[in-house]
C-alpha cells in the first residue's frame, strides 16, 4: 500500500556467494619479492629506468612471506595466488638452483600450513636473463625451455599446489613487450606479437599436459586479461567491427589457440572497460575513446571504474562452459574509500553473474600488498595492505577489513551495500512515507 510505513522499502538481503567460494588476493614474484637479479626485467630496469622505477627490494617478500601470509589469514582469506620466479630457479641455462627451489617449497608449505588453497603461477611476465639473450618468447625453442622448467619444478612443488596457472596474461605480455614495445625486450612488431602469443599457447599446452601427467588430479589453467568493450555510435559499422576484432584478438585469441581441452578452468583478470569512438583524425580504425574526453571516473592508473564490465565478461566467457576464477581485479588508488566501494561494487556484479548461472568459483583481489607496478614503479597503490617502502612496515587499510567481513559472511551484507546507495522502490519516491 502506498505510504505504508510498515512496508520494507529497501532490499535488506545479504548477497550470499556459493559455498566453498575461494576468497583471496594475488601477487607476483617480481612485484613483491625484491632483488630478482637474474631476470630480464631487472636488467631492463638497470639499463632503462630511473632509480625510483627500479624494483630493488620491492616489498622484501622473499624474506617476509610468513608475515604477509599471516596478515592474509587474519583477514579471513582462504586462498592465495602467487608466482614463482623462473630466473631464481634456473639462473643459468639448464642449471637449477636447489636452495631457490627449497625456498619456494618453504613458501608454499607456509601457505598450506595456514590452510590456504594455493593457486600458483609459473610465468608472470619475467624471464631468466639467459632466455631473453636467446630471443625470449619469440624464439620457438622457448617452448622446450619452458617445458624443461615445468618438468623440473612441478614434482618439487605439487604437494602444496591446488590450482596451477601456467602463464599470466599472455595477451598483455605479447602486446606490451612486442606490439607496443614498452616492456622488455621493447620490440615493436605485430607479427612478433602474434608469434609470441603462438609460442605461449604452445608452451601452455605442453605445461598443461606435463602437470597432468605428473599430478593427475591437478587443475590447470591460464590467467588472461579480458576487457569489456563497447562503442558509442551504434549506427557505426566500423566501430562495431573494431569491437569485434579487439574482442577476438585481445580477449579470446589465447583461448582459441589453446582450446577448451587445455583448460580445467578459466582465469580472468579484469581491469579494463574500453569504448571505441570514431573521430575524423583516424581514417581507418576508431581508437579507444580517451578518458579525458569521456570524463569517466578513473583509478590512479587512468583506468575507468566500471563494475558492470566484470558482469559482461563473465557472461561472455561462460560460453566456454568451464569453471571461472577471477584471478585478478583491483584498483590503484591512494584513497582507500574508493577501494572499499570498488570491492563492493565489483563483487556485487560477480554475485549477479553467479545468479545468472555463471560458474564463478573464486575471487583473487589484486593485490594483497602495495607492490612494484612494472614500468610505473611504486607509485600506484593496489594493496589491501599499505607498504611503507622506507621501513617495509605493513599497515592494514580499511578496505582489507571490508573484504575480511565479506569473506566471513561469504557474501555482502546490506550495511555494506549501503556504500553504493540503497535500491529505492518507485512507490516510495512517488508516495513519500506518511506516519500516523
Ligand atoms: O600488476 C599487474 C599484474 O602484474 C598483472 N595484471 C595487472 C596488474 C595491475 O596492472
Amino acid at each position: 500500500m502506498p505510504g505504508n510505513p510498515q512496508k520494507v522499502k529497501h532490499d535488506h538481503t545479504t548477497l550470499f556467494f556459493p559455498e566453498g567460494f575461494l576468497w583471496g588476493a594475488a601477487t607476483s614474484a617480481h612485484q613483491v619479492e625484491g632483488n630478482n637479479v637474474n631476470s630480464d626485467w631487472w636488467d631492463f630496469e638497470q639499463k632503462n629506468q630511473p632509480p625510483e622505477k627500479r624494483s630493488g627490494l620491492a616489498c622484501d617478500q622473499y624474506n617476509r612471506y610468513a608475515e604477509d601470509f599471516e596478515l592474509a589469514k587474519n583477514l579471513n582469506h582462504n586462498a592465495h595466488r602467487l608466482s614463482i620466479e623462473w630466473a631464481r630457479i634456473e639462473p643459468k641455462e639448464g642449471e637449477f638452483d636447489q636452495p631457490a627451489i627449497d625456498h619456494y617449497v618453504q613458501v608454499l608449505k607456509a601457505l598450506k600450513d595456514k590452510g590456504f588453497t594455493v593457486m600458483l603461477t609459473l610465468h608472470h611476465f619475467t624471464n631468466p636473463k639467459w632466455l631473453a639473450d636467446k630471443g625470449g618468447w619469440k624464439n620457438g625453442k622457448v617452448v622446450f625451455y619452458f617445458e624443461r622448467f615445468v618438468k623440473k619444478i612441478v614434482p618439487e612443488l605439487q604437494e602444496y599446489v591446488d590450482l596451477w596457472i601456467t602463464i599470466n596474461e599472455p595477451n598483455v605480455y605479447a602486446y606490451n613487450c612486442y606490439f607496443l614495445g614498452v616492456w622488455p625486450p621493447q620490440k615493436k612488431s605485430k607479427w612478433l606479437a602474434l608469434k609470441v602469443l603462438w609460442n605461449m599457447a604452445k608452451a601452455h599446452k605442453k605445461a598443461y599436459n606435463w602437470i597432468h601427467k605428473l599430478t593427475p588430479t591437478s587443475r590447470v589453467g591460464a590467467a588472461c586479461n579480458v576487457a569489456s568493450l563497447g562503442f558509442y555510435h551504434k549506427h557505426s559499422i566500423i566501430e562495431a567491427l573494431t569491437v569485434w576484432a579487439t574482442d577476438s584478438f585481445g580477449n579470446h585469441l589465447f583461448y582459441k589457440l589453446t582450446g577448451n581441452k587445455y583448460h580445467d578452468f578459466l582465469g580472468l583478470n579484469y581491469y579494463f572497460n574500453q569504448n571505441f569512438s570514431y573521430d575524423k583524425k583516424h581514417t581507418v580504425f576508431p581508437p579507444v575513446a580517451d578518458i579525458s574526453i569521456s570524463k569517466k571516473d578513473v583509478s590512479d592508473m587512468g583506468w575507468e571504474i566500471y563494475p558492470e564490465g566484470i558482469f559482461d565478461v563473465l557472461m561472455d566467457f561462460a560460453d566456454y562452459k568451464l569453471p571461472i576464477y577471477i584471478t585478478e581485479n583491483g584498483i590503484a588508488t591512494t584513497n582507500d574509500d574508493r577501494r572499499c566501494r570498488f570491492l563492493i561494487a565489483y563483487l556485487k556484479e560477480i554475485y549477479h553473474a553467479i545468479e545468472a548461472g555463471v560458474e564463478v568459483k573464486g575471487y583473487f583481489h589484486w593485490s594483497l600488498i602495495d607492490n612494484f607496478e612494472w614500468a610505473n614503479g611504486f607509485e600506484p597503490r593496489f594493496g589491501l595492505v599499505e607498504i611503507d617502502y622506507q621501513t617495509q612496515k605493513r599497515t592494514l587499510r580499511p578496505s582489507s577489513k571490508v573484504y575480511a567481513e565479506i569473506i566471513k559472511t561469504n557474501g555482502i551484507y546490506h550495511h555494506l551495500l549501503r556504500f553504493l546507495g540503497h535500491t529505492v522502490q518507485a512507490e516510495e519516491v512517488l508516495y513519500p512515507k506518511v506516519t500516523g
